[in-house]
């Protein structure tokens, strides 16, 4: 798997490909990384890529050329393996992991990473295939976007992950949150570790750890209880027990 990347910080990116199961991944040459930096695309002195915005008001603009030069250059250079171009935008899409195994089953694909208040929107409606956003909060640029949607999609990539951290998400990807985990000691400041997972029942392991997470689910995203029901992923002993929580919680 190829990324390209549209941004005017590209160190920054060495965070991804530098550091624990990303940095491995690019190691092991399972995937690689080209940044683009729409300066380098500018024909003015002071290579501007900014302007103020037309109408007036704060913040400034991404210029269309520039980053219209830029991806000309990065499709050439991705040639009949070009892929679709996503912007990272406050205004996207929120991304989840469909979009994350969407983008692993391409060969190519290209991230704008937009700084400044806005991208001029020709630019949008010329090239960009898609608007992605993390969430509904604000951060100075769609670098950190980037690199997260880019990690998501290398630890789907077979071998980016170790034995150990394959299994762990298996067993989490069934539309739950995750249950709560004890390592040593048995006794830390007082505080025990429940006493089913010392018994090595593991047949009563799986049944707290269920409850747990179905409990911690419905307190926490009670959005995706009724996901996970509609996509049949609870059972009737499932049901049964959120039954009882919400007996318990006089719903
Ligand atoms: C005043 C309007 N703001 C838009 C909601 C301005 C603005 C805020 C932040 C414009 C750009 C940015 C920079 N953020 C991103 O580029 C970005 C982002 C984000 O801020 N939050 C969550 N996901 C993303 S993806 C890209």
């Amino acid at each position: 798997m190829r990324f390209d990347v549209v941004t005017i910080f590209p160190e920054m990116f060495s965070a991804l490909s530098s550091w624990g199961v990303t940095g491995r991944a690019f190691e092991k040459g399972l995937v690689s990384l080209k940044t683009w930096n729409p300066r380098d695309y500018t024909l003015d002195a002071r290579r501007t890529v900014d302007d103020r915005a037309y109408g007036g008001g704060p913040g400034m603009v991404m210029m269309a050329k520039p980053l219209e030069d830029t991806l000309d250059a990065v499709a050439k250079d991705q040639g009949a393996k070009k892929g679709p171009v996503i912007l990272l935008s406050p205004q996207g899409e929120r991304f989840n992991q469909k979009m994350a195994k969407d983008i692993y089953n391409l060969d190519t694909v290209t991230f704008i990473c937009g700084r400044y208040e806005a991208v001029d929107q020709r630019l949008i409606d010329r090239r960009v295939d898609k608007e992605v956003s993390l969430g509904d909060f604000v951060l100075s640029g769609g670098e950190i976007p980037a690199m997260a949607v880019m990690d998501s999609v290398i630890r789907l990539i077979p071998g980016a992950l170790g034995d150990a951290e394959s299994v762990a998400q298996d067993s989490f990807m069934d539309g739950l949150l995750d249950c709560f985990h004890y390592t040593r000691p048995e006794n830390y400041e007082n505080l025990l570790v429940p006493d089913v997972l010392l018994g090595g029942h593991h047949a009563k392991i799986a049944d707290y750890r269920r409850k747990q997470s179905l409990e911690l689910t419905l307190k926490r995203r009670p959005d995706l209880i009724d996901q996970a029901r509609k996509q049949g992923l609870l059972s009737s002993t499932d049901e049964a027990y959120l039954a009882t929580l919400e007996n318990k919680a006089g719903i």
